[in-house]
């Protein structure tokens, strides 16, 4: 392959031979000027795993509450107290009165994430998972962070591993990746000083694939974070995978600034669309042993995703319906995708679309 930046011949190469970038590989790769480089380069990453098959699947997105005692600088989700403007605790049956029209229409897995709750206890949040495991089985829920984890081993002083059997006998299948924002001490003493260590996040993902559980791991990125932090993130995340084996997906989620405190006390504008793709170009060829990287239309939008499909991503997440998190931030994109919708993104790219379940087998090729 002919590249306009000879470094890229390099890379290829390694690529081609099934070989691991260094740390300053990935650092130079995001200083590239040839972007369609990059993304061939990415992209005979991902076909050599994925072929040309794109996966999503139908989904929702469950956030119970988003009252939160982290404070979190990045986010405009969160609320510190009930009375709040905008505040919100959803029920039991309002959560399955929800899922009843979704599972009807074909959804195979419930997202839940939300905020740490300052006086639910641990029996609430399982009480969530068991009540829908009961009325819907076959649905899979993916449910609750590294953080969210955590906050339930605190409030409950049960282990990590008690925590998971508990969940897991409720009905957990599998565990999102969100939490992660940034592993290094000086972003988050900064933005997220009340939030677990990345070095905990780890520890708590490391727990989980022990308990026999899959999860997903993110990047939170575009605000203050160095691309030096970036790769240091995606370097723990490679050496945590070589370990366990566990994580499914690897999602880099584009800082959604609206509404944030980040915003009004700093002002920065937030990734481009070119540093979108590079940030999935690069996560795609650093994280060798991660099969699926997924382009998160709610974050990207719907086209930037399309076009990162051309950038080593190989999954679009899926219908997702009701995210709250990237809306209270800003969110422009549509709040929901339709089946139809997705399979064109995919096909009009000249991939080939795979409805999948939540631990990627293949559902239907579409
Ligand atoms: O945990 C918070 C991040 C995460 C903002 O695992 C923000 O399949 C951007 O983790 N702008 C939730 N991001 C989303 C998430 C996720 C999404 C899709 C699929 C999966 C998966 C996981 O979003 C949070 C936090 O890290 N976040 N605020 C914001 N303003």
């Amino acid at each position: 392959m002919k590249f306009a930046d000879d470094f890229l011949i390099e890379i290829d190469n390694k690529v081609g031979k099934g070989e691991r970038i260094s740390k300053s590989e990935a650092l130079r790769l995001f200083e590239t000027n040839d972007l369609t480089g990059l993304g061939r380069v990415a992209g005979r990453a991902n076909s050599m795993k994925n072929g040309d098959r794109v996966f999503f699947n139908i989904n929702r997105h469950v956030n119970p509450s988003n009252l939160c005692t982290n404070h979190c600088q990045f986010c405009a989700f969160y609320r510190k107290s009930a009375d709040e403007p905008g505040a919100y605790e959803q029920t039991v049956p309002g959560i399955l009165e929800k899922l009843k029209g979704d599972v009807a229409a074909g959804a195979t897995e419930v997202h839940i994430v939300g905020g740490l709750h300052p006086t639910w206890r641990f029996e609430e949040y399982v009480e969530i998972v068991r009540e829908i495991h009961r009325h819907y089985p076959a649905l899979h829920i993916k449910a609750f962070t590294c953080v969210e984890i955590d906050h339930f081993a605190g409030i409950s002083g049960k282990s990590l591993t008690e925590v998971f059997e508990i969940l897991k006998d409720a009905g957990l299948g599998s565990m999102p990746g969100g939490g992660a924002e940034v592993f290094s001490p000086r972003v988050r003493k900064k933005l997220c000083a009340k939030k677990i260590s990345g070095e905990r996040w780890l520890e708590v993902a490391r727990a989980a694939h022990h308990s026999g559980l899959k999860s997903n791991a993110t990047l939170l990125y575009g605000h203050i974070e160095t691309v030096e932090e970036r790769i240091d993130h995606l370097s723990k995340l490679r050496q945590l995978q070589d370990e366990t084996g566990g994580f499914q997906a690897f999602i880099p989620l584009s800082w959604h600034k609206e509404g944030t405190e980040l915003e009004r006390v700093l002002n920065i504008p937030g990734a481009t669309g070119l540093e979108d793709l590079k940030m999935i170009a690069v996560s795609r060829i650093f994280l060798d042993n991660f099969d699926h990287i997924k382009a998160y239309w709610v974050m990207l939008g719907k086209k930037l995703a399309q076009t990162a499909l051309w950038f080593g991503a190989d999954d679009l997440d899926g219908t997702v319906a009701d995210e709250r998190v990237t809306f209270m931030a800003g969110g422009k994109t549509d709040r929901f995708a339709t089946i139809d919708e997705i399979i064109h993104l995919i096909r009009s790219a000249g991939k080939v679309p795979v409805e999948r379940n939540t631990l990627y087998e293949p559902l239907k090729i579409c």
